[in-house]
């Protein structure tokens, strides 16, 4: 065994075949990065997931860690094994904690609470644990060395690792528990609090927005709460945490991972990365992403999102299963062009993967005022019950209009919808950035305007007629509140 890092431990063997007694060191964090994660592209059918949780229990065997089967029962203790630090005198510690799963089943992303005890020996004053690949963390054991543990499972299959601090000694034996969660509720668009009700997410580095991503949680027709909460603090998780990787940014919202949970799509128009993006997987309880983490972050590169002229998308928003395929990962549509070929609505059918985008096919649908001037307009989309609504905004001429239930053919291009028009002069040449979602909850598409001084107006749309016509008022503006800590 290689040992990474400066601690080690002993390991256990239950159900092994390898022969008891035998001392083995093996670093935790060595083991860590081969625990229920893919290493590639996240695997969103949870029986292949699984298959593949299962192989890197083989590779956790090899690293000296041993799974247990899927429980019910609890990790048993397992017979006195020696443990010793390197360069240290060897120390017994005889326990092992023995993890018990709750009763009731879990689910993906909501808090299950595991009770721990100790194995028998000496009590541990604090439990180290750690499930999946996610940070380790510590709780506080009692007197009799007991403690709960209250995780939230993030994969069908999930793997929870314990193991006993003692004072004036080394970490003791970790004892693994693997466990099938359900999986959650679908969020409704936009809900990325786990409440039902849509909320607000906004790209910083605008509006006088520190950069990040700011989650302001909805409260429906009675607006938001305006202390934001910063879940794009860690950036992409790649090479530190800065939040200005988002910053210029266009942040799109929806089931981009084809699971329960909104998760982000992040669009770079402009700079190091134009034309590229990436998806962020996302928490469903409005805590901050984790794109550090293995499968929590797929990069979309710009040729995926390249129209037949090699254009990049000026602007991209969520166009949902508007080929009514059935497909839980969105499909997305944009508006791209140039001077020579003129400016396009465009579709970027999805191809049933996670961040598999490929063939943008043109759509033929003309404007709203009948014109081919695609690169005048602003888009802004919600998933409802019926299929996606699209909001068209004019910026110049302040012409507002919403197009609802769309339904592409990638065969033709054809675009269908039905079509309203509900404002003239709506925030003519205004400096606004449009959010769409069902903010009132009530079936009909709504939106949000970020604008000025971290300034919010819900509008909320009523009276849609027969005849194409549409009403948009506003609500009372509020100001996001931007804690300086995440
Ligand atoms: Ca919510
Ligand atoms: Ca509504």
């Amino acid at each position: 065994m290689v040992a990474v890092g400066t601690k080690w431990t002993a390991m256990s063997y239950f159900g092994s075949s390898m022969p008891p007694g035998r001392l083995v060191h093996y670093s935790r964090y060595q083991y860590q990065p081969s625990l229920g994660e893919p290493s590639t592209m996240p695997e969103t059918n949870p029986f292949r997931r699984s298959r593949r949780v299962a192989s890197s229990a083989l590779v956790g065997v090899v690293a000296g860690v041993v799974l247990t089967t899927v429980p019910p029962a609890a990790a048993h203790p397992g017979e006195a094994v020696e443990a010793t630090r390197a360069g240290s005198a060897t120390e017994k510690i005889t326990t092992r904690p023995v993890i018990t799963p709750p009763s009731e089943p879990t689910t993906i992303g909501v808090p299950a609470e595991f009770s721990v005890t100790k194995g028998g020996g000496r009590t541990p004053y604090a439990y180290v644990y750690q499930l999946n690949a996610g940070p380790p963390a510590q709780v506080p054991a009692d007197a009799n060395g007991a403690a709960t543990i209250s995780v939230k499972p993030t994969w069908f299959t999930n793997t929870l690792t314990v193991y006993g601090l003692f004072t004036g000694g080394p970490a003791g034996e970790s004892s693994t528990i693997t466990f099938n969660s359900d999986p959650a509720p679908v969020a409704p668009d936009a809900d990325l609090t786990g409440d039902g009700v849509a909320d607000l997410l906004t790209v910083g580095g605008a509006h006088t927005l520190p950069a990040g991503l700011w989650l302001a949680t909805g409260n429906a027709a009675t607006g938001i709460d305006p202390v934001s909460t910063n879940i794009g603090f860690r950036g992409y998780g790649i090479d530190g945490n800065d939040p200005a990787d988002f910053t210029g940014s266009q942040i799109i919202t929806g089931r981009f991972f084809g699971e329960s949970f909104q998760d982000v799509l992040v669009y770079h128009p402009t700079g190091d990365n134009a034309g590229g993006a990436a998806i962020l997987r996302g928490t469903g309880d409005g805590s901050p992403l984790h794109p550090q983490l293995s499968g929590n972050h797929v990069a979309i590169i710009a040729d995926q999102l390249k129209d037949e002229y090699g254009n990049s998308p000026l602007q991209l928003a969520n166009a949902g299963d508007s080929r009514r395929l059935g497909n839980d990962i969105p499909d997305l549509i944009g508006i791209s062009g140039d001077a020579t070929n003129g400016h396009h609505l465009t579709y970027y059918p999805n191809f049933f993967t996670p961040g598999g985008y490929l063939l943008a096919t043109r759509a033929t649908a003309l404007t709203p005022t009948g014109g081919t001037d695609w690169n005048n307009w602003t888009i802004a989309t919600t998933q409802l019950a019926g299929g996606t609504a699209m909001f068209l905004w004019n910026r110049t001429t302040g012409a507002l209009h919403l197009w609802t239930d769309l339904t592409f053919s990638q065969d033709t291009g054809q675009l269908t919808y039905t079509a309203y028009h509900l404002a003239t002069n709506w925030n003519t040449n205004a400096a606004i950035d449009l959010r769409a979602a069902d903010i009132d909850g009530n079936g009909t598409p709504d939106l949000w305007t970020v604008g000025g001084a971290a300034s919010v107006t819900p509008w909320l749309v009523s009276n849609l007629t027969s005849a194409g016509t549409g009403t948009i008022t506003a609500q009372p503006a509020q100001t996001l509140v931007t804690p300086s800590q995440p």
